[in-house]
């Protein structure tokens, strides 16, 4: 046999292998391990400056670090968790899942997949460098309000590199979603026939593409403010510091959206498998969904009710917000129709997946409370929104990740992850996250302020608890850690179809599935289309 013919046989599973195999990949599901585990290490960067908070406001007084150290840390916590670990998971299993659960070989513009991820690694490297520089990391807030992010200086021009860096990036991974979904389904593989979780990340991938542009030209008037004589922001030269908020909310809102549908999307599928019952409300899943996203450009104001807008601005902002509880409602609805009078039980990805149901709730009901303009007021900057926010993405949005990763770990791998263990990391997680982040409803109501580092004693009891509960929470994901390694590296082989009664395409695929999704598109008939 020629070297030429040789070389076409085995071109369908042509494997690069060492480091090579990673550098360029242009494989779905190598880019999406590589997503996954950098978002892991972010999850513990992030994680590591949220302990250096929870110490120093375990007391009140300034115990281990100068405020404004303080107030790095929490600027970069932030942008961290949502550019570095949601946003990169999200996208990770997007590209583990979409070619599979569509039934492509693998994403449409692979080369393109794999610039978006390397373009992290630089991006959040360079933002880290900023924490050993003279005047030390941003410390304005991840929010980068004007005037203070403009009084930065060496750290200023990393900060806005750093951010067009993670929009280019989130950007091609957007129009690699969708290009993927629209063109490249398998026969019979309708819209409506999509998994939940292919649904919401197209949804999630035009919020992308019409939101992260507005960010891109935010800080870019942030830049030219600075350093090229123009005053967008700035009083003095006749620009307004407010129109930054409007600016940077008119992105931030569905910014908000964007971490939580694929999370949505994630326990559409779940809570069905473990409830053995088809998902309740299919299509209107699929519309409350665009609802939300679509409602999400028309409330950004709500993030800013005291900066002093007419009455009838903060009146439209409020009861615009308030109108997105309802397709929210629709969803939670569903889930528990779906599980009701279902044979459910009760494995690690649908224990997280039920604790983000109630969770996320909680969440969606303090916002909407900080939704109701005249008591925002009192709201407004104190611990309460920290409580609220957390509740949506840590029990929220970070659990659904977890239970994406337990629920398709053994399809991924090939191998079961011990439950004992993951059951234990569930417990442990739900615990101590309610520790952590439900006394902050109360210090916040009492008028405790954020990213302050020192406090009056009557906060102190419940700062402690929260504290206590946060190091917990922080020494629990090692544990997850050990699960998923131990998984990789072997154990009790898994079936291919792990949980009696999934029934999406990528369950039809041999665990762990080939190295090209499908060699030939399957033909796809109702039984295999929803799940
Ligand atoms: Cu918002």
């Amino acid at each position: 046999m020629s070297e030429a013919v040789a070389h076409h046989d085995d071109l369908h599973d042509h494997k690069p292998t060492g480091i090579g195999r990673w550098l360029f990949s242009t494989n779905h599901k190598d880019i999406g391990t590589m997503y996954l585990v950098f978002a892991l290490i972010m999850f513990f960067v992030g994680g590591a400056m949220a302990m250096i908070i929870r110490a120093e406001l375990f007391q009140p007084g300034l115990q281990y670090v100068d405020p404004l150290f303080f107030n790095s840390m929490t600027t970069m916590h932030a942008l961290i968790m949502i550019f570095g670990a949601v946003m990169p998971a999200g996208v990770g299993l997007a590209n583990w899942l979409i070619p599979m659960m569509i039934g492509a070989p693998d994403m449409a513009l692979p080369r393109m997949n794999n610039m978006s991820f390397w373009i992290l690694p630089f991006a959040f490297a360079m933002l880290l460098s900023t924490l050993f520089m003279s005047g030390g990391a941003p410390n304005g807030g991840w929010t980068m309000y004007p005037p203070l992010v403009t009084q930065l200086n060496d750290a200023f021009p990393f900060l806005i590199f750093t951010v067009h860096f993670l929009g280019i990036s989130s950007i091609m991974g957007a129009i690699n979603i969708i290009a993927t979904v629209f063109n490249m389904r398998a026969p019979g593989m309708s819209f409506m026939k999509l998994p939940l979780f292919v649904w919401t990340w197209i949804i999630t991938a035009f919020l992308l593409i019409a939101s992260l542009p507005v960010l891109a030209g935010a800080v870019t008037m942030l830049l030219t403010d600075k350093y090229f004589g123009t005053s967008f922001f700035d009083a003095a030269g006749g620009g307004d510091p407010v129109m930054f908020q409007h600016i940077f909310w008119f992105f931030g809102h569905p910014e908000v959206y964007i971490l939580i549908l694929p999370a949505f999307g994630i326990v559409s599928q779940i809570i069905p498998t473990f409830a053995r019952k088809p998902l309740f409300g299919y299509e209107s899943m699929v519309y409350a969904t665009a609802s939300i996203a679509f409602l999400s450009f028309f409330v950004w104001a709500h993030h800013m009710f005291t900066v002093g807008m007419p009455l009838a601005g903060e009146l439209f902002f409020m009861y615009a917000t308030m109108s997105i509880a309802v397709p929210t409602g629709v969803k939670i609805f569903n889930w528990v129709a779906t599980m009701w009078k279902g044979s459910m039980t009760f494995e690690t990805p649908m224990l997280f997946a039920i604790a983000f149901v109630m969770l996320f709730s909680i969440g969606g009901f303090t916002g909407l409370m900080m939704a109701i303009t005249p008591v925002d007021f009192q709201y407004h900057d104190t611990y309460f929104i920290v409580a609220h926010f957390h509740y949506v993405l840590v029990p929220g949005a970070v659990f659904a990740l977890f239970a994406a990763i337990y629920y398709w770990l053994p399809k991924w791998t090939g191998h079961m992850y011990d439950e004992k263990l993951g059951k234990l990391h569930f417990w442990l997680s739900v615990i101590s996250v309610n520790v952590l982040f439900f006394p902050q409803h109360f210090i916040g109501l009492a008028g405790m302020p954020r990213r302050i580092p020192d406090y009056n004693m009557q906060f102190a009891e419940w700062n402690m608890i929260s504290s206590l509960g946060g190091f917990v929470f922080g020494l629990s994901q090692l544990l997850f850690v050990w699960v998923v390694i131990k998984c990789i590296r072997g154990g009790e082989k898994a079936s291919d179809q792990v949980w009696e009664g999934a029934h999406g395409l990528e369950w039809t695929l041999s665990s762990p599935p080939p190295f090209h999704s499908f060699t030939t598109p399957p033909r796809v008939t109702d039984a295999v289309a929803h799940s």
